[in-house]
């Protein structure tokens, strides 16, 4: 998220949405995993042997009949694809029907027709949020603490079979670790919002050993490994330690994985300036940036118009191409085409919209949330139209550099949000190389 420190640190990191997780304190949740998938692992968990209320669905087929992607030319290539938020990382507003069960929705929400429908929709990539809970480390793997509490595990399975869905329709995978023990941006739901203690403790140790189990059970299944997703930099814990995690992370997949994955680190809310000369050959080589661009989570960015957002979007471009011809790889890896915090629990479950005036008192309305997020049936065609703008003036700047990657694919109800809405209701395009406005930031 693009936010600036003008705003308190709660709201800041209140707007943090990709990082926000639903807290399950319920009782464990498991039972039958998908059988056993195609792994290329020595090292799967045990089948969790709880009491389940679902079954795996029939397509968890474990065999890989598809073609194999075809070799990604990282660097030349632009990577072009969708996170699958809300997955194996909760988000209240992206399901916010919250799941019952939990094996039901890691069969359910994201299905192998999603795969198929991604790949058709002329995208090379998805890139997978996946928890530190959901990464069965035993203590084999590790010295330190393997706990989970008050996270439910199991989802691992689920995620073995999504690669293979991922291979067998083509499509390059980037596995993103999108939560780490402790929290890396203080919406570890450890019951304290705002914490992020990720940097306390064994914590960043125990955080490569993970890593380290990832590329050495999920090499050959994944092409990218983002480190970590959304480390809050501008706190001083996180801030003086996370360069060394980069180069520390960068070294335990080179150890494992040989140059075979890709390693993708992140601004840390720094902006990529602060990351210049790092990371680059002959110190490291296949190193990537990643940036995140969201116009909606302070009073000021809500607050542009609908030309001042599109205006906005344009010299980001500048920018990230600027630092990406003379450092790392660039990919802007979160964008959305929401132009309001109208989604419901955008913010936090049970948190209201800026937008409205209902997420705090005392602060300026800017409407009614009717007619700009939710069922895409609500939507003006004037607005359809803004929004085809506005998912061009975005697409270009990963265009310019080595690629974008949407959130996300789907929403419960959220349709300013869902690149599956966005096809259906054409504003965005089949093709994503399409253009209605080519000089949109000319
Ligand atoms: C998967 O492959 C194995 C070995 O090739 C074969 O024995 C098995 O029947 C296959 N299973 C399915 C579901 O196709
Ligand atoms: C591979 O993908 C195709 C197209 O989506 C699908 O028809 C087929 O069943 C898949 N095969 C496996 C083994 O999952
Ligand atoms: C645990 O610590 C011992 C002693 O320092 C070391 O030899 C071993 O490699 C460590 N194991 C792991 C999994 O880190
Ligand atoms: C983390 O690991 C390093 C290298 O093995 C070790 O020197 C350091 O003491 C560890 N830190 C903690 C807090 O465990
Ligand atoms: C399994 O992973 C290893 C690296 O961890 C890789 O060399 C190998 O090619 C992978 N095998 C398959 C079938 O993907
Ligand atoms: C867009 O940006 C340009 C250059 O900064 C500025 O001159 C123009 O007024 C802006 N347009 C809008 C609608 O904000
Ligand atoms: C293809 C592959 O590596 N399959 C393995 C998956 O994991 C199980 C359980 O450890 C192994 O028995 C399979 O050989
Ligand atoms: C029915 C059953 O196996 N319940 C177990 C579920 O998991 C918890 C925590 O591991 C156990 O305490 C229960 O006995």
């Amino acid at each position: 998220m693009l936010l600036r420190p003008v705003f308190t640190c709660w709201l800041l990191l209140g707007g943090s949405i990709a990082a926000r997780q639903c807290r399950l304190v319920t009782q464990l949740i498991a039972g039958n995993s998908p059988q056993a998938p195609f792994n290329n692992s020595t090292n799967v968990p045990s089948t969790p042997t709880n009491v389940s209320t679902s079954q795996p669905s029939q397509a968890a087929s474990p065999n890989v009949t598809g073609t194999d992607p075809s070799p990604f030319n990282y660097g030349k290539d632009i990577i072009r694809g969708v996170n699958l938020g809300g997955w194996f990382v909760l988000e209240p507003w992206i399901t916010p029907t919250r799941p019952r069960c939990l094996q039901n929705h890691w069969d359910t929400w994201i299905t192998q027709d999603d795969f198929a429908a991604i790949k058709a929709a002329g995208l090379n990539h998805v890139r997978m949020q996946v928890g530190y809970w959901s990464i069965p480390i035993t203590s084999a793997d590790t010295n330190y603490t393997t706990s989970v509490s008050p996270y439910i595990a199991g989802a691992w399975p689920y995620l073995l079979r999504a690669l293979n869905w991922a291979k067998n329709n083509s499509l390059h995978v980037i596995l993103d670790l999108h939560g780490a023990p402790g929290s890396q941006n203080g919406f570890d739901n450890s019951g304290q919002r705002g914490a992020a203690n990720w940097g306390e403790g064994s914590n960043v140790n125990r955080t490569l050993d993970i890593i380290r189990f990832i590329t050495e059970n999920l090499g050959g299944m994944i092409d990218v490994l983002e480190l970590l997703n959304e480390p809050v930099g501008y706190t001083p814990n996180i801030g003086s330690i996370i360069g060394q995690y980069w180069q520390d992370g960068y070294q335990v997949v080179r150890q494992t994985a040989g140059s075979a994955i890709e390693v993708m680190i992140g601004d840390a809310f720094l902006g990529v300036q602060n990351w210049e000369h790092f990371l680059l050959y002959p110190q490291a080589q296949g190193v990537f940036m990643d940036f995140h661009e969201y116009q909606i989570f302070n009073y000021d960015q809500i607050d542009l118009s609908l030309d001042e957002h599109l205006n906005y979007s344009c010299p980001v471009a500048d920018t990230l191409t600027s630092y990406a011809n003379s450092n790392l790889f660039t990919i802007i890896g979160e964008w959305s085409n929401a132009v309001t915090d109208c989604a419901t629990w955008v913010n936090g479950r049970g948190v209201g919209a800026r937008w409205d005036g209902s997420l705090q008192p005392n602060q300026p309305v800017f409407g009614s949330c009717d007619g700009w997020s939710g069922d895409m049936s609500t939507f003006s065609d004037d607005y359809k139209t803004f929004l085809r703008k506005y998912w061009e003036s975005q697409v270009e700047i990963g265009e310019n550099i080595q690629g974008w990657v949407f959130w996300t694919w789907k929403t419960e109800s959220a349709d300013d949000w869902s690149y599956q809405k966005g096809l259906e209701g054409g504003w965005i395009p089949q093709d994503p190389t399409d253009r209605m406005y080519p000089n949109i930031c000319s």
